[in-house]
């Protein structure tokens, strides 16, 4: 009976999806017009730019565009996207929607240059090229070729096409009215493929998309993906031990692999590619878009949004960041579940409804006086499950709390009295999985949230825990771990989880995942890394002196979430989180891409948590 009535479920599934898809394309094939072009930039190199139109041409629209590396296509007379823009919403209200393929992807000539640097300044005349003068001369080029226009431009992209949205800010074209980072990359050494100075290995695979140049414009992939053989990550790079073993996969024509290894630390290749310190004199008005469960790009909306703030007091600038994994407000599912926890119904819709359309329309077809209904942020408390309004972020009614790590396992305000320390044998022969689940993916995600009980119960992860809580602990903003730590050795990772432990009454929802359950959950809030080495600079690596005490600032990303009366906060602090990020020696080696096999040892780490200068965890608290 059973699978009778799966049957049942399956083809009813595929036959809405069908039948959403083909209501999809009839939608924009019955009220767009497509047309492709190639439009050459200041330096002669020709961008494909496709631009759907309304056929009802009864009023002028304004454009709306997005900035690939990810493909403008489908290309060709007749084939057309399924979805234009940011929502259902705008395609149904009426844009002109462009798509471009940056320089150097698919249809576009040029070279592909990840993470293009900006160049700080403009000289009148000069052929010299960047992703903001990409843009302006597609503005300008659009403005003059395409009818029926308003004049005036928006721009959004998610995750790479955010960072092209963010990249267009400096020296912005006139016509540039509204732009919406959506987790923006802000810095490829905090965002994706590293935090901290700690190599993402759990992005390997993707450096096969952006590691080669193509031979010209190519409606096909010109990239092959590594065949690992295996679903079992943890598997697969356990046996390659040492990064320089994946040289068989990747040889010297992957460009940026040969950029990963040659640039371990925070240089000049690498600074040069943020668009953080670019964010000057910023003229369009810019909603960022962030989820708190994004496991790609959390550094990068967070810093643009308040880096804007801080250089641009008069500019329009706000903030949304909601109960999401990496791009899930582009999309509905009807339950808003990240990992285990469902934080309710039409999130993503009621988003695209009240506050991004409503963001696009008033700087492009509105008054623009920037007299929006929305607020200066827009935050999902990921406890209570509600939003926020707030008119600064991080709130300015938040006051700070510094929570103590107890040799006992407790985590209190108490100040330790005494010269206690947790200890820990570090083994990267027996590394702490970062996920209780077996998966190979292209990118990290589900891990944001997932019950963290699995390392909190292996003894290489110290773990310190508050009593119940007898009333609302509402954390929001930053947090800042201030670890006091020593080795035996003369390198360390240092990871650090904020844990949300919840009652053993708590009752499962029907989406909770085989093997676990809510009752006694410990659902990751919020964690980061930092690669001991990079501690006092993240340009100048420094390795440990064995058995000295020494401080690790860990800063983790933003947070707003309410731990509830009977849940309790939890703190873990571990040194491997594989295979997120790839293995430290923890014998100091100049460059760990090129450690030898033999170079991985065990370590005994201590944490401190003596009264003169104790590990602390730095919170903000909402009353
Ligand atoms: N930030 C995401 C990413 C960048 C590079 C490699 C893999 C993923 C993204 O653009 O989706």
């Amino acid at each position: 009976m059973k699978n009778y009535k799966v049957l049942i479920l399956f083809w009813s599934f595929l036959g809405s999806s069908l039948l959403a898809f083909s209501q999809a394309t009839d939608f924009v094939s019955s009220n767009y017009e497509k047309s492709e072009y190639q439009i050459p930039m200041r330096d002669g190199i020709k961008l494909h730019t496709v631009v759907y139109t309304p056929k009802d041409q009864s009023k002028k629209y304004p454009f709306v565009m997005q900035r690939t590396p990810y493909s403008a296509g489908p290309y060709g007379e007749g084939k057309m996207k399924t979805l234009l823009g940011p929502s259902e919403k705008m395609m149904q209200d009426g844009y002109i929607f462009v798509y471009q393929d940056v320089r150097g992807r698919w249809m576009s000539e040029g070279e592909y240059d990840n993470m293009r640097p900006t160049v700080p300044v403009r000289k009148k005349g000069s052929k010299e090229i960047d992703e903001s003068t990409d843009t302006f001369d597609s503005i300008e080029w659009l403005l003059k070729n395409i009818n029926n226009h308003n004049g005036k431009f928006g721009q959004w992209g998610i995750s790479y096409p955010g960072f092209y949205s963010a990249a267009s800010l400096p020296f912005a074209h006139p016509a540039l009215k509204a732009v919406s980072p959506q987790a923006p990359i802000g810095d490829f050494y905090f965002d994706d493929f590293h935090h901290n100075g700690a190599y993402f290995l759990s992005y390997w695979v993707a450096t096969s998309v952006f590691g080669y140049q193509h031979d010209g414009p190519t409606d096909k992939p010109w990239y092959s993906m590594v065949n690992t053989g295996t679903k079992d990550a943890y598997q697969f790079f356990f046996f390659i031990v040492s990064l320089k073993n994946a040289d068989q996969y990747y040889g010297e024509d992957n460009f940026f692999w040969t950029q990963l290894k040659e640039n371990p630390d925070y240089n000049e290749f690498w600074q040069k590619r943020s668009i953080i310190p670019h964010l000057n004199d910023v003229k369009p008005a810019v909603m960022t878009v962030g989820g708190w469960f994004d496991a790609e790009d959390l550094y990068g909306p967070l810093t643009i949004y308040k880096t804007i703030e801080k250089n641009n007091p008069n500019t329009y600038n706000t903030l949304v960041m909601g109960p999401w994994s990496h791009g899930d407000w582009a999309r509905e599912s009807g339950q808003q579940q990240v990992s285990n926890i469902y934080f309710g119904d039409s999130i993503s819709t009621w988003y695209q409804h009240h506050v991004e359309a409503e963001f696009f329309e008033h700087f492009l077809k509105g008054p623009a006086d920037g007299k929006t209904n929305l607020p200066e942020a827009y935050v999902f408390d990921t406890g209570n499950k509600e939003w926020r309004m707030f008119d600064a972020w991080p709130p300015k009614e938040a006051s700070e709390r510094i929570y103590f790590p107890h040799a006992n396992g407790k985590l209190n305000t108490q100040i330790p009295m005494g010269n206690e320390s947790s200890t820990f044998v570090s083994d990267p022969s027996k590394p702490v999985p970062y996920s209780p689940d077996i998966k190979f993916n292209f990118t990290p995600r589900k891990y944001m949230a997932d019950d963290q009980r699995f390392a909190a119960r292996r003894p290489d992860v110290l773990v310190f825990e508050t009593d119940v809580l007898e009333e609302d602990v509402t954390l929001a903003g930053e947090i800042l771990a201030k670890l006091m730590v020593s080795t035996t050795e003369t390198d360390a990772d240092w990871i650090v989880k904020l844990v949300d432990v919840f009652p053993p009454d708590t009752p499962d929802h029907e989406r909770v995942q085989q093997g676990t359950h809510l009752s006694n959950y410990h659902m990751m809030v919020r964690s980061e890394v930092i690669r001991g080495r990079y501690r006092e600079n993240f340009s100048e690596p420094k390795p440990f002196v064995s058995g000295e005490k020494t401080s690790v600032p860990l800063q983790l990303q933003d947070v707003m979430h309410t731990f509830k009366k009977g849940h309790k906060i939890q703190i873990q602090i571990q040194s491997t989180w594989f295979p997120l990020i790839d293995r430290n020696p923890q014998k100091y080696v100049e460059n760990i891409f090129k450690a030898d096999d033999s170079d991985f040892i065990k370590a005994t780490h201590k944490v401190y948590h003596d009264a003169e200068n104790p590990t602390a965890i730095h919170v903000q608290v909402l009353k």
